[in-house]
């Protein structure tokens, strides 16, 4: 769509809704405006429909595949990688002047079957590890500027400790099975292979200050203390039951800022009820907007120069692809800021006026 015909349509939402205009800006402008990353996790399959590339490129600065670097994708043989999908976003990033952000490196999922069913040894599998990060941001130097290095490494069933994995204790990659030495060991390998990229430590549910999150604010405090290279905190925000304790995610976005980290929302969503159709209650759109704006507000709060929190991202940006809509019974949906048919809902008009409010007073 062009500028005109974006204004067009976000003006007459906004005279449907009732919120001021954001100064006729995109959520692009008004994020470069207040100095912040604001991405979107993208499937490289769709970069080929119109709607799809054109919103992606008017709205956003930065993306991030949402599957294509995971292992199944990117190792699916043990001497074979594949970085078809993955250099396709990079492609259209470069083209567009997008930022990507890198979707990971270590995980307990989505792993292919030759590495989960190996049968490896700690130091087959400590040299399978160590071979892939590196081979991966080493392929991506200079082109992708953060990695989530580990994801999802704490329990869910045990806060504040570490969750059994073939990395960890499964056998594990030869280090002590206590304490975080193999994630501290992913780093190192990550910043030998890319020392400009920014690396981060990506988590779900540690959004607020709770076991988790102080498990990792531990790990993460003891990384800079002894000079292990980590940048940054991925705060995941899938936020359900449309609850979100701001004040407490707030706090935790300072305790990390304030060690120095820069802190990144990576993958939000905020999941709605919908009925058999998949349509979202309209007084529930409302509610999700208003999530979206203290998140971002949360966000920008703890925005410095150059660190604090300096990037929000949603996990896909329409309710057309979405991993809620394909995995629920289609009971919740409807979580992005975008509609199926790529018009601006509520939540969007909330992220880019928070956005906008913000650069017009810097
Ligand atoms: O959105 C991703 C979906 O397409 C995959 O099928 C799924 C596999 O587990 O992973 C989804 O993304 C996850 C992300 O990689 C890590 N945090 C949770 C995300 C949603 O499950």
């Amino acid at each position: 769509m062009k500028r005109r015909a974006l204004a067009f349509a976000v003006g007459a939402a906004v005279v449907c809704l009732g919120f001021d205009d954001g100064g006729g800006k995109s959520l692009r402008e008004a994020a470069q405006g207040a100095g912040l990353l604001i991405g979107a996790a993208v499937r490289s399959a769709q970069l080929s429909e119109a709607a799809y590339s054109s919103t992606l490129t008017r709205e956003f600065n930065m993306v991030e595949p949402e599957d294509a670097l995971k292992w199944e994708v990117v190792h699916p043989e043990a001497q074979r990688f594949d970085f078809s999908q993955a250099d396709q976003i990079v492609d259209f990033a470069a083209r567009h002047g997008m930022k990507v952000r890198g979707h990971t490196l270590v995980w307990h999922r989505q792993n292919p079957t030759w590495l989960a069913e190996g049968n490896y040894t700690s130091s087959e599998l400590a040299a399978i590890l160590e071979n892939h990060i590196k081979t991966v941001v080493g392929h991506y130097r200079g082109k992708i500027f953060a990695w989530d290095v580990v994801n999802e490494a704490y329990d869910e069933l045990h806060p504040g400790t570490l969750r059994s994995t073939i990395w960890r204790d499964q056998p594990g990659i030869g280090l002590a099975a206590n304490g975080a030495s193999y994630i501290e060991r992913c780093f190192r390998w990550a910043h030998e292979a890319d020392p400009q990229a920014l690396l981060f430590y990506n988590e779900a549910e540690a959004e607020v200050v709770n076991p988790k999150s102080d498990a990792i604010y531990a790990m993460v405090r003891d990384f800079r203390q002894r000079g292990v290279p980590i940048d940054g905190v991925g705060l995941q925000m899938h936020i359900a039951n449309l609850h979100a304790d701001v004040a407490s995610i707030s706090a935790n976005i300072q305790r990390f800022t304030a060690l120095g980290v820069q802190v990144h929302i990576t993958e939000m969503d905020v999941a709605l009820p919908v009925d058999a159709l998949g349509n979202p209650r309209p007084e529930d759109l409302q509610l999700q907007a208003d999530i979206y704006r203290q998140i971002a507000g949360a966000c920008l709060s703890h925005r410095l120069s150059y660190s604090g929190c300096t990037a929000i991202q949603t996990w896909g940006f329409t309710d057309k692809y979405s991993w809620i809509g394909s995995h629920s019974k289609q009971t919740q949906g409807a979580a992005l800021p975008f509609d199926r048919s790529y018009r601006a809902k509520p939540a969007y008009l909330a992220l880019r006026n928070t956005l906008a409010a913000r650069s017009a007073i810097q």
